[in-house]
């Protein structure tokens, strides 16, 4: 394991002011974000959209990485360069992801495993050799009556684990993304309570399978109350219940957290994560991003009405926004 490319690699995608925009939506997904804008879903479209996105003017001031999936990876920007290369040439790390999905999980009715280790090892040393220096998997956990089980958390948690060994085997940072979703009525507390049993339960899996913590980032779900609930926190308490679960779980040597959004309102992104850097200006790890929605739901929407440009000039005031929140220097006058 080259442990001194992984850190320095680790470090380089949170560096001050930068964060990761996640472009590694699956066909399925990508394909119902195209079409909720009203535009056909081919791989041209998806294409298209995309490279607009990355060409964005000095995206680099608050892009550090950009996750892509594998139809991307193999793709083109408009002037014939493949996209992995021109991420690098303007100094943005590419990434990709590489679980193959979350796909049910036997006898646990409603429960998820992320599935795609097998030819890990073979998938990681191509997509090394096209370019890509970190990777990622996303473990789902649902909260509901019973749920989650201790099997999806102990499934999961083993299955992030052996993926990062992996990942790191072949020199790619690994993003570990246990994912406690918002969906449902339960509360903040029973989030809290979730969230640190999946994030205790992944890091001690790390530790058995010698995951080099140093070379790799997390990517975990803030601490928010359900979206059905009737009891929802200020932002503030979201801010410093996820400062705390974090504190309590996640090793002081891993280098970075960079938060997913979740279907957070953009703004409520970008607020959460300012607090948070408000809060602790020194915390144990950097604190970041790693939004998809909350980068590019501004963008998407004004592809299909507007032009190239406006889409660009969309996302990269949420990237600015989201930049100024790793600093604590966001705020709403500015929005
Ligand atoms: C960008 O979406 C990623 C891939 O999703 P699918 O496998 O469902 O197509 C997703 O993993 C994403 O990186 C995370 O959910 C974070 O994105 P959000 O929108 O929650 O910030």
């Amino acid at each position: 394991m080259d442990t001194a490319l992984l850190e320095m690699n680790a470090k380089k995608i949170v560096s001050p002011g930068r964060g990761i925009l996640a472009a590694d939506e699956s066909t399925g997904t990508m394909s119902n974000r195209l079409e909720g804008v009203g535009i056909e879903s081919s791989a041209e479209a998806r294409r298209a959209y995309r490279a607009n996105l990355f060409a964005t003017p000095n995206c680099k001031s608050a892009i550090s990485g950009v996750i892509l999936f594998d139809e991307t990876m193999r793709q083109t920007m408009d002037d014939g360069t493949p996209i992995p290369e021109y991420l690098a040439s303007v100094d943005i790390m590419p990434g990709i992801k590489v679980d193959t999905g979350a796909k049910q999980l036997a006898n646990f009715t409603g429960e998820k495993i992320t599935e795609g280790l097998d030819g890990l090892r073979e998938r990681c040393s191509e997509y090394f050799a096209m370019g890509a220096r970190f990777a990622k998997w996303r473990a789902v956990i649902a909260i509901g009556d019973g749920l989650p089980s201790n099997a999806c958390i102990s499934t999961n948690a083993h299955a992030l684990a052996r993926y990062a060994a992996i990942c790191q085997e072949q020199g790619l940072v690994p993003i570990i993304e246990p994912e406690v979703l918002m969906d449902g009525s339960h509360d903040a507390a029973r989030c809290y309570e979730v969230t640190a049993q999946i994030l205790s339960e992944t890091f001690a899996a790390c530790e058995k399978q010698g995951v080099h913590i140093p070379g790799a980032l997390l990517k975990p779900n803030m601490i928010i109350a359900g979206k059905g609930c009737d009891q929802q926190i200020s932002r503030e308490d979201v801010a410093r219940m996820t400062l705390d679960c974090l504190k309590e779980n996640v090793p002081s040597e891993l280098p970075g957290i960079v938060f997913l959004s979740g279907g957070q309102s953009d703004e409520d992104a970008t607020a959460h994560l300012n607090i948070m850097n408000e809060m602790d200006p020194n915390p144990p790890w950097q604190l970041s991003y790693s939004y998809g929605r909350a980068l590019q739901a501004a963008a998407l929407k004004v592809w299909a009405s507007g032009t190239p440009e406006e889409s660009q000039e969309a996302f990269s005031h949420r990237a600015k926004m989201n930049s100024l929140a790793r600093s604590g220097d966001w705020s709403i006058t500015l929005e």
